[in-house]
C-alpha cells in the first residue's frame, strides 16, 4: 500500500481558510522581503568573512588549545534569534547535513534540536531553537520556554541576526548605511542603533551569560557598504565577544564562525562520540520532515495548527516503514490538508517520503493519517502528549 492509497477523501468542499492567522503578528512581520535588497544582491556582495573583536582575548579560564593534544576542546553553544532569522539553515550548513527544518515562515522550528559539530580536536553541540517572538498562545509560549532554556549551562551563546532586516530597518529610520554611518561612540550608542526586538532578546540571553557573539546572517543579500557600519555597531554592543558575518545558505563564513567559538570551549574530552550528529532520533526527525512539507505547502494559520507524530517506525532490509498522524486543530484545516481529492495530501506525503528516504538512505514506505484535535495548540495536556513540554 502506498502513501497516497491511505489518504482519505476530504469530507467537504475544500476552501481556502478567512480565519485571522493566529501567529504572532510581530514574528510574521519578519518575512517581508525587500524588494532593494533582492534588486542589490548581485552587486558589490561581500567576498570575504571578517571577524570583528580582538582575536587574542581568550577567556581567561581557557587555555590555548593543544595543536594535537590527546583532549581537545568540547562544548555546548546555543543559537538564539528572532524567527526566520535561519538559525537552523546555519546548523545544518555547519553540519554540513539536513537535521533541523527550515522554511520561509516564521516559527518553523518548535524544540531544542542538538546538533553535533566534530573535527580533530574539537566538538561544538550547537542547540538550535525556536525564534524568540512575543508569545501568546501556550504553544508558542512553550517554544519561546524551549529557546530560554537553552540558554542555560552553555559554554557560548550564538545571537543570529539577519543583516538584511537591519539595513531596512535602519533606512526606515534615516540611518542609510549606504551614505555612510559613523562606527558609535560607546556601547550605549551601539544598543540603542540594534533592532528593539533583539534588544529585548539580549535582556534575556545577559540574564544567563554576560558574552555573546553576534552572527550577522544573510550577507548574500547586503552590499559590502552596508555590512561594515553594521558590523562596527554590534561588535561595540556590551557583552560581543565577536561579529561573524555569514550567508547560512553560501557558506560564507561559516569556517570562520568555527574558528570564533573554539576558543570558548572548555578544553576537555568529546561530550559525544564522533561519529554521533544529534541527540534526537530518526522517529522525530521524520516527523520533522513532514511537517517541513505542511510549512511548506500550506497558507496562513494551517502549519500552525499542525503537530506530526509518527506512530509506527519499523526498520526493515531496504525499506522503513513509517505510519504517521498529522494532528489539527479544526475539521476545515483536515480538509485542506487532504485538498481536492486528497490532492495536497498526495503532495505532502510524496515531499516528505522524499526527505525521508534521502535521510535515511533506504526507501521508504509512508502512511499519512490526518486527524481533529480540537485546540490542542491552548492546552497542556495535548501539547504534552504531542511532544511539546510547557
Ligand atoms: N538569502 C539567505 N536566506 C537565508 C539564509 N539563511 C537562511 N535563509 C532563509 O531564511 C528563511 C528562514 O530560515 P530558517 O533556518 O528556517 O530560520 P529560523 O531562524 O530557524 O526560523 P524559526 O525556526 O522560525 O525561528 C528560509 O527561507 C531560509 O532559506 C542566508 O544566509 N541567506
Ligand atoms: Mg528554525
Amino acid at each position: 500500500m502506498s502513501a497516497e492509497q491511505t489518504i482519505e477523501a476530504p469530507e467537504e468542499q475544500v476552501t481556502e481558510p478567512q480565519a485571522e492567522v493566529e501567529v504572532d503578528a510581530e514574528a510574521n512581520a519578519e518575512v517581508e522581503v525587500s524588494a532593494e535588497a533582492e534588486a542589490g544582491a548581485d552587486e558589490d556582495l561581500l567576498e570575504g568573512p571578517i571577524v570583528l573583536g580582538d582575536p587574542d582575548e581568550v577567556p581567561e579560564h581557557v587555555s590555548p588549545l593543544p595543536p594535537h593534544g590527546p583532549q581537545g576542546r568540547a562544548g555546548m553553544v546555543t543559537i538564539i534569534g528572532q524567527p526566520n532569522v535561519g538559525k537552523s539553515t546555519l546548523m545544518n550548513a555547519l553540519l554540513g547535513e539536513k537535521l533541523a527544518i527550515t522554511s520561509p515562515k516564521p516559527q518553523t522550528t518548535r524544540d531544542q534540536i542538538r546538533g553535533i559539530y566534530t573535527k580533530e580536536d574539537t566538538q561544538i553541540v550547537f542547540v538550535d531553537t525556536p525564534g524568540i517572538h512575543e508569545a501568546r498562545s501556550p504553544l508558542n509560549r512553550a517554544m519561546v520556554g524551549q529557546a530560554i532554556e537553552a540558554l542555560e549551562q552553555v559554554d557560548l551563546v550564538v545571537v543570529v541576526i539577519d543583516v538584511e532586516k537591519v539595513r531596512d530597518g535602519w533606512k526606515k529610520t534615516g540611518m542609510d548605511p549606504s551614505r555612510g554611518v559613523p562606527a558609535p561612540t560607546n556601547a550605549e550608542e551601539a544598543e540603542r542603533r540594534i533592532y528593539r526586538r533583539d534588544r529585548k532578546l539580549l535582556r534575556r540571553v545577559r540574564h544567563h551569560t554576560d558574552k555573546f557573539l553576534f552572527v550577522l546572517n544573510k550577507i548574500d543579500n547586503v552590499r559590502k557598504t552596508h555590512l561594515l557600519p553594521i558590523l562596527a555597531t554590534y561588535a561595540a554592543v556590551e557583552g560581543c565577544v565577536g561579529v561573524v558575518p555569514v550567508s547560512a545558505i553560501t557558506g560564507d563564513g561559516l569556517d570562520t564562525l568555527v574558528e570564533a567559538i573554539a576558543p570558548y570551549l572548555p578544553v576537555g574530552p568529546r561530550l559525544y562520540d564522533a561519529e554521533l550528529l544529534t541527540d534526537r532520533s530518526l522517529r522525530f526527525l521524520c516527523a520533522e520532515l513532514l511537517r517541513e512539507q505542511v510549512f511548506h505547502k500550506t497558507r496562513q494559520e494551517v502549519p500552525y495548527g499542525v503537530a506530526v507524530q509518527i506512530e509506527v517506525f519499523e526498520e526493515h532490509p531496504g525499506v522503513t516503514h513509517i505510519q504517521s498522524v498529522v494532528w489539527v486543530e479544526r475539521a476545515s484545516q483536515r480538509g485542506i490538508l487532504l485538498g481536492k481529492g486528497g490532492a495536497m495530501m498526495k503532495e505532502l506525503a510524496s515531499g516528505a517520503r522524499a526527505s525521508m528516504e534521502l535521510m535515511l538512505e533506504t526507501k521508504v514506505f509512508l502512511e499519512v493519517l490526518v486527524r481533529v484535535e480540537p485546540r490542542w495548540t491552548e492546552r497542556l495536556d495535548t501539547l504534552r502528549r504531542l511532544g511539546y513540554e510547557g
